[in-house]
């Protein structure tokens, strides 16, 4: 009742000239914010028909809004307006030049309401504002340039065949969209994950229905109102919040879906992959869970070592797919890299995360944390060193210290298991024998990214070959660019994000064969 209360309070009048919605309203970070919290379906934003979300602030655990769920029905209901928009809307007709106009123009209304994007994204998912704006919400504008880019470059081939003699015969490809596309994303960056697949997807010129991961929805719908000004046509762009077992699976499942793109953990993904053959052979591509590798060589300059290990797993307060679950340090650097690393783990700003001040904000939700702390439980449990924190922060909010292990054996629960969060897990190694640290960084089930930091070229290119991950950083970390591709190997799922590659993930060829 209570809840309910704070939400009626809190919503006003629409908030758009250009589309009508019931608006939640709040002042934060010294603005006045003004978001939906309907499902978006077929250019409007309705109620659902699922039982509605509590979107909830884990800087202080308030609620900020209820969310409107998704039923199966309204899922049916967003994947036919999908289809109609591929098949007989605007959107079928437009030239792919019209076509990326309109995703520019989407960028450039992205780009004005950012700072309004990042605080909303701060507050529903614990983001450090600057961070939000610069990565979450600043990586996801140029990734609707970038592909906006790429409209007009999806082309076809010409393929020489023999001929039927007398006859002459010439083969040509077409590059087609794919149809309706079903998108699920995780919580830990909520607008770019949906950015990463939804511009790549768009730009292919498919229509989509979207789930947003439910703890973390809206800067999803505020994203969808935004679409809507941008004249993107109405069934092209769906958003249907809600749980991932009921509104996700209704997606996964459905038969006039044709792809399905995800991201999120290894465990779900393989149950999706599973589901889109039963259901109608779907494509589909995963990005799923890591255990990234970071190795870290004596003669790596120690304060860029120390930096950017720190980066590499504290980056995001751990909600990093890509961050560097296992750390390899030489053991003759090993002390002192610890000394320094917990030294300045001990400065990080923790608290608000919408304080400019900040640095490491709550993490995403409550059970996220819960998982955290039962995560450090095992480590100790199996005998590894807590070196540095490993508690709940004594505030209110979802704070979660960050933490060191170190002497982590192989093999066990730290050294195979990923943790999703602000944890440092390090072993030594010799690099008197660069191929058997290459083993130990290549012995997990995950293959997103990996990282090596050292003065040598020979050795990072050995290691760069030899390593089975996706992703290869030397000398830097975290360093993803919406022009370079990303994805991962093993159980950290297939398929491409960003890159021309993505396009191909989004579309389908077309062999046409002609005599002449
Ligand atoms: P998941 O639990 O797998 O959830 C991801 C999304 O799938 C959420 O929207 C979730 O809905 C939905 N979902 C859950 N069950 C489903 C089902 N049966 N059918 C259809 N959809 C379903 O992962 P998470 O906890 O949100 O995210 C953490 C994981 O994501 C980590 O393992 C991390 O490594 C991975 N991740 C990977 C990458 C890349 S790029 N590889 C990027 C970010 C995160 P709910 O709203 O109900 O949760």
């Amino acid at each position: 009742e209570l809840v309910n209360s704070a939400i009626l309070a809190k919503r006003g009048a629409s908030a758009s000239q250009n589309i009508a919605y019931e608006a939640v309203v709040l002042q934060a970070n010294n603005m006045d914010l003004s978001f939906p919290r309907q499902l978006f379906v077929n250019g409007k934003f309705v109620n659902g028909r699922g039982k509605p979300i509590v979107s909830v602030n884990p800087h202080d655990e308030s609620v900020i809004c209820s969310v409107e769920s998704a039923s199966i029905e309204d899922v049916d209901e967003a994947v036919k307006a999908a289809k109609k928009a591929f098949e007989e809307g605007e959107w079928s007709k437009i030239s792919a030049r019209e076509r990326g106009a309109l995703l520019f123009k989407l960028a450039d209304l992205m780009e004005q309401h950012k700072e309004e994007l990042a605080t909303l994204e701060s507050l529903d998912s614990g983001a450090v504002y600057t961070l939000a704006l610069k990565t979450h919400v600043g990586m996801s504008i140029e990734t609707w340039r970038y592909f906006a880019g790429w409209c007009d470059k999806i082309q076809g081939a010409t393929v020489p065949i023999s001929h039927a003699r007398p006859n002459r015969n010439l083969t040509m490809t077409r590059k087609e969209p794919i149809g309706v596309c079903g998108l699920v994303t995780p919580w830990n960056y909520p607008l770019m994950m949906l950015s990463w697949k939804m511009a790549a997807c768009l730009a292919a010129g498919n229509t989509v229905v979207m789930k947003p991961a439910q703890t973390s929805a809206l800067t999803a719908l505020k994203f969808a109102e935004l679409s809507a000004k941008a004249g993107i046509p109405p069934g092209v762009i769906n958003i249907v919040p809600g749980s991932g077992s009921i509104t996700g699976n209704a997606i996964v499942n459905h038969h006039l879906v044709r792809k399905l793109g995800f991201t999120g953990s290894t465990e779900i993904g393989q149950m999706i992959m599973r589901s889109c053959a039963d259901s109608n052979l779907k494509k589909v591509s995963l990005e799923l869970g890591g255990k990234s590798p970071l190795v870290i060589f004596e003669d790596a300059d120690m304060q860029q070592a120390v930096r950017l290990a720190m980066s590499s797993v504290f980056f995001n307060k751990g909600e990093n797919c890509i961050a560097a679950g296992r750390i390899f340090v030489e053991e003759r650097i090993l002390d002192e890299f610890l000394d320094r690393v917990v030294a300045e783990t001990k400065k990080i700003a923790i608290g608000d995360p919408l304080n400019r001040g900040t640095s490491h904000g709550p993490q995403n939700h409550k059970a996220h944390l819960d998982k955290l702390l039962e995560f450090v439980e095992k480590g100790v449990k199996e005998g590894a060193r807590l070196v540095y924190g490993g508690r709940r922060l004594d505030r209110p909010g979802f704070y979660f210290e960050p933490t060191i292990f170190a002497d982590v054996r192989d093999g066990g629960f730290l050294a195979t298991e990923e943790s999703f969060g602000p944890i440092m897990i390090v072993s030594s190694f010799s690099s008197n024998d660069l191929d058997k640290v290459i083993a130990r960084a290549n012995a997990t089930e995950y293959g997103l990214a990996s990282g090596v930091l050292t003065k040598d070229i020979s050795r990072a290119l050995r290691f760069a070959e030899k390593i089975d991950a996706g992703t290869v950083f030397v000398n830097t970390y975290n360093k993803t660019d919406v022009a370079a591709p990303f994805g991962g190997f093993k159980r950290s799922g297939f398929g491409k994000d960003l890159g021309q590659e993505a396009l191909n993930e989004y579309l389908k060829t077309k062999t046409i064969t002609i005599e002449y």
